[in-house]
This record gives structure tokens, sequence and C-alpha cells, in this order.
């Protein structure tokens, strides 16, 4: 059993999609960040960093143990059931990539589009905002050009089989969007995205977060 503490669209959207994909026994709690809910006293207890998303396994602990970090939650989630094949088997020569795609996406993919998003948050005066965004987005096209290559010959991110890593770039790839260079129009990346797009998975939970993901389908 777990809980997953979310807010729609946010860093809680890829452990949604693999609870999902799952089908495991779990419950949402939908973190009231209109009003700061992430920082509330209860919130910062389970999270200190006052961030979306926390992930309480009451599996591994019966008192609840308390996880952050999307990337260590999919991670865990993907190591307690492993027979749902969305980390490659301790062994597989594929398991390293696993790690070090789950690590670029969240280290690198993420940590640039936040800048992205929040360029405010980086400088002292509102001067620097508009070049740190031309900055960030040729630092996120250059990023997404590295999965682009990485996608010509392999269906999908660790290979020829769906992975957790592939919920987690549809996620960042939602939040890059609107940027200059939309992860759409790259050459592997965009069939790829729209590929995923289809997944029920992928629908189900964009539905129920209320995630319009039109711009994958047309
Ligand atoms: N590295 C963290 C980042 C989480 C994060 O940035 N969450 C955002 C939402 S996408 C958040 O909670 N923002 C609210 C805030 O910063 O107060 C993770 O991947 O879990």
């Amino acid at each position: 059993m777990y809980r997953l503490y979310y807010y729609p669209n946010n860093a809680s959207l890829a452990p949604h999609f693999i609870l999902k994909h799952m089908a495991i026994d779990y419950t949402l709690h939908r973190v009231e960040r209109e009003k700061e809910g992430q920082k509330s006293v209860e919130y910062l207890r389970l999270n200190p960093s006052g961030r979306i998303p926390v992930l309480i396994d009451y599996r591994i602990n019966s008192n609840g143990l308390a996880i952050f970090e999307s990337a260590a939650i999919c991670i865990h989630l993907c190591e307690q059931y492993p027979s749902h094949g969305l980390i490659p088997a301790f062994g597989n020569e594929k398991r390293p990539l696993f790690f070090q795609w789950m690590s670029y996406l969240s280290t690198t993919l993420q940590t640039e589009l936040m800048l992205r998003y929040y360029p405010e948050r980086h400088c002292v005066g509102i001067g620097a905002v508009s070049e740190i965004v031309s900055v960030q987005n040729k630092r996120i096209a250059s990023v997404l050009a590295i999965i682009d290559d990485a996608l010509a010959e392999q269906a999908y991110l660790v290979g020829d089989v769906l992975s957790a890593c592939d919920y987690y770039l549809f996620m960042l790839a939602l939040w890059a969007l609107p940027f200059e260079k939309a992860p759409l129009s790259y050459q592997h990346l965009g069939p790829y995205l729209r590929r995923l797009s289809t997944l029920s998975v992928v629908i189900q939970t964009c539905e129920f977060e209320e995630i319009d993901i039109s711009a994958f389908q047309s």
C-alpha cells in the first residue's frame, strides 16, 4: 500500500504513471499547492525540501516510510515490483543504461527546465531574467538533441522495452512543450512521444490530473 502526495503535472507525475502502470494498491493525496501546502509543517516532516512529490510506503514499513525525490521514488517502485519490467533486471546489460538515463533526466534535463521556469530564483535583479531564459532555451534544446540521437535506433530510452525512464521523459516533455524548440519537433523524440501519448497508462493518468496531451496526438 502506498500514498502519493501529488499535484497535477508536477514531479509527482512520473511516480503516478508508474503506480498506475503497476496497478498496485495506492491512494493519492493532492497537495494544496495553491495554499503552499508543500511548505506546511506536516508536509515538511515528510519532505524537508518542501517539494512535491512524496511517496509513503506502507509495504516496507507499516508506519509508512516517507520517500522524496521523484526519480528515487520511481526506482524504488520498479525494484519492489521487478515483474513489471520497468527496470532491467540485475545483471542485464541494459541496467546501467537505465541508471544513466534516469540520472540524466532528473539531474540534467529536469534541472535545466526548472531554471527556465523560474529564472528569477537565479538572479538578483530582473535584468538577467531574459538572458537566463534565452540561455536555458539553448541548453534545453541541446539536452533534448542528445536524447533525440539516443532514440534514433531504439524504440525506448533503454532499448526496445518500455521502462520507467520513458514515463519520466514524458513528464519532462510535457513541461518543455511551451519552450522555443518543443520536444515534438525533434526527428526521433517527436514520434516517440506521440507513441507514448497513446499508452492507456498515460491517457488515464493525464485524464485524472486534467493534463492536456492533445498536442502529442495531433
Ligand atoms: N528534485 C525534486 C524536485 C521536485 C520539484 O521541483 N517539485 C516542484 C513541483 S514540479 C515543487 O514542489 N515546487 C514547489 C516549490 O518549490 O515550492 C524531485 O524530482 O522530486
